[in-house]
């Protein structure tokens, strides 16, 4: 009554994103860091694996599935002193992998801020001998190797204050009408005494405020967990958002459809055509966020490549993540790969950066449906990619065929650039043209020696009428 109805006043924010937008899809791959006092503990509890215990068995849960009690895990931060902590390191190697976007943890459902806070002492400065804010160091090296910055805020769950009690209230209110209320994400074994809008009112919009006035150089809000979100509570967050910075876009887990780009599940790459919003696909590098010392289930450079392809080839942006160590050390598989990632993109980030989606995304016969965690973990990586694989972008009126492996004979052969897809005039790599020939089944490429033995594969920039 006399108020706006807070989707239209949604709309008209979230149109005005459209420049901010454009220019995040163009990025296509940016790297997302799960980091706070989880990774200490790591996946183990007194001796118990989380695979012992209840929840999603990702080590950033460890409060909720250990259920340990509000004060015993605070202790952890006495103990938080991560001296291998390098934000320099951190950004170069996000900018030599290729990634050109970077958004990290600044509280996650723990409730704990990576960042000098003034709205709560249970940070990283005021809670810890490590006494550095590595939100701000980030945000400097991040500004240094020119990677653009953002920061994930779990604004629904926090199992160190208040917002729980949306859980109660949520209830009490389903109970009412006979519906089911989802315990999951609840501290049940140790509820807050603040109620839901204390925890509003007093730290989770406070410290959205404050993120953005101390870090004027956050361009992406990242929130997430928002099943027991109402309406107005999304659109407070979202407000809070536009009215200190405009031009920041949000992540939809901000709940009710209001995000300015769409996220499918965790590690999920949706179908083509799915959304008419910008999207970006979030993914573990094992089975993790945060770290978890006994997992080693590491993906290869081969297979993070593969979701890169699979994602960009439908129009996404993925976002691949590190978990540090309690130490701060990033574990070296993460490294190696991320290494052999950047001398990928060296060869072919022509066909990455600022491209979109073809009318076709992927021929061949790799097949593998990446579509969660879990068929990854039963499956393995079965991925066998060949030299009849080819993925496809498009850019500035051409067309991007991308292979990971190189044919044995030297001739690519691909099938969706048959003449009624268009006539190819011009086949180039790099910057050099190479021969082919079109036929009504394919374009047939003759590769240039040396292309047959590159470890990267290759990509072809394919001019049509
Ligand atoms: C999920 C969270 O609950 C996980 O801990 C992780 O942050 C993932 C990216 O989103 O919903």
């Amino acid at each position: 009554f006399g108020q706006a109805d807070p989707m239209s006043e949604w709309q008209k924010m979230n149109a005005s994103k459209k420049e901010a937008l454009k220019e995040f899809q163009d990025l296509k791959f940016g790297m997302f860091i799960h980091w706070g006092l989880y990774s200490i503990p790591a996946g183990t509890w007194k001796g118990k694996k989380m695979e012992e215990m209840k929840g999603p068995g990702v080590a950033e849960w460890i409060q909720l599935a250990a259920q340990i009690p509000r004060k015993e895990y605070a202790a952890l931060a006495d103990q938080f002193n991560p001296t291998s902590f390098n934000a320099d390191e951190i950004a170069r190697m996000a900018r030599d992998a290729g990634m050109k976007y970077l958004v990290i943890t600044a509280k996650h459902h723990e409730g704990f801020a990576m960042y000098k806070s003034d709205v709560s002492s249970f940070n990283i400065v005021d809670a810890t001998p490590f006494k550095r804010d590595a939100v701000a160091e980030l945000v400097k090296a991040c500004r240094k190797y020119g990677v653009r910055f953002g920061v994930y805020y779990s604004h629904n769950i926090d199992w160190a204050d208040g917002a729980d009690a949306q859980y109660k209230e949520t209830k009490e209110a389903n109970d009412r009408l006979g519906k089911p209320t989802s315990t999951f994400g609840a501290n049940l074994w140790d509820p807050s005494p603040n109620t839901y809008q204390e925890y509003l009112d007093e730290k989770s919009v406070p410290q959205v405020k404050e993120l953005l006035t101390k870090y004027p150089e956050i361009r992406y809000m990242w929130f997430d967990m928002p099943e027991l979100i109402r309406k107005e509570q999304s659109f407070r967050f979202y407000k809070t958002v536009y009215d200190i910075n405009p031009r920041v876009i949000v992540a939809e887990r901000i709940g009710n459809k209001m995000g300015d780009y769409a996220i499918p599940g965790d590690n999920q790459i949706p179908d083509d055509k799915k959304y008419n919003m910008p999207w970006e696909t979030v993914g573990t590098f094992n089975n993790s966020w945060g770290y978890k010392s006994y997992d080693h289930d590491w993906k290869s450079a081969q297979e993070l490549l593969y979701w890169l392809l699979q994602i960009v080839s439908k129009g996404g942006n993925y976002m691949l993540n590190i978990g540090p160590r309690g130490d701060g050390s990033v574990p070296e598989p993460v490294v190696k790969n991320l290494k052999e990632i950047g001398d990928w993109m060296k060869v072919n980030q022509d066909a990455i950066y600022g491209s979109s989606a073809w009318k076709v995304s992927h021929e061949g016969p790799s097949d593998y449906k990446i579509t969660d965690t879990e068929q990854r973990e039963r499956d393995g990586f079965k991925a066998s990619i060949t030299p009849e694989d080819f993925w496809f972008t498009q850019k500035d009126g051409a067309v991007y065929a991308i292979a990971l492996k190189s044919p044995a004979n030297g001739q690519a052969f691909i099938k969706s650039l048959h003449k009624a897809n268009g006539i190819v005039k011009k086949v180039e790599m790099g910057k050099a043209g190479i021969k082919f020939s079109q036929g009504p089944d394919g374009l047939r490429v003759f590769l240039p020696a040396g292309v047959k033995d590159s470890p990267h594969g290759y990509s072809l920039k394919v001019v049509m009428d």
